[in-house]
């Protein structure tokens, strides 16, 4: 299907290094809401939420880090100040009794953007198993 189609071209995009749209949210040339920033990473707010909280948190720097799924050892210290970015983000945005961080690695997993992202979400019961 078309999801599935577009999904794949980001895939191949990405493996071309091409650049994402989340470049040009870090640059500020497209305007964010931000909630937390630092020198390596961006958390800003989910243009299309699935929950009353929905943030993504990305590395300022990608360093070709385009899925967990291409992490190299040297992505370790990043890989870290991202997870600590999201509890951040929950704390800044009052879900600390309960939220989910994901990773979408891939086409299989709905990946659309090839800059390696986490989302928290939260503000409503959350439902497991996800789909
Ligand atoms: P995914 O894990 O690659 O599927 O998530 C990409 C997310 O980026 C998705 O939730 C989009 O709504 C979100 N997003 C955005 O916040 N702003 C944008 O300009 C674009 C996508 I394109």
């Amino acid at each position: 299907n078309d999801e599935e189609a577009s999904a794949r071209a980001a895939a191949a995009s990405a493996d071309r290094g091409g650049s994402t749209i989340f470049d040009k949210i870090i640059a500020k040339e497209i305007p964010s809401t931000i909630v937390y920033e630092d020198e390596k990473v961006l958390a800003f707010k989910d243009i299309n939420p699935q929950a009353p909280v929905h943030v993504l948190v990305i590395p300022k720097y990608r360093d070709a880090l385009t899925q967990l799924s291409k992490a190299e050892p040297r992505h370790s210290e990043i890989l870290g100040n991202l997870l600590y970015a999201a509890k951040i983000v929950a704390e800044k945005e009052g879900i600390l009794d309960g939220f989910r961080v994901v990773i979408n690695d891939g086409p299989s997993a709905c990946q659309s953007v090839y800059h390696l992202h986490l989302h928290v979400l939260g503000g409503r019961q959350m439902a497991w198993p996800p789909g």
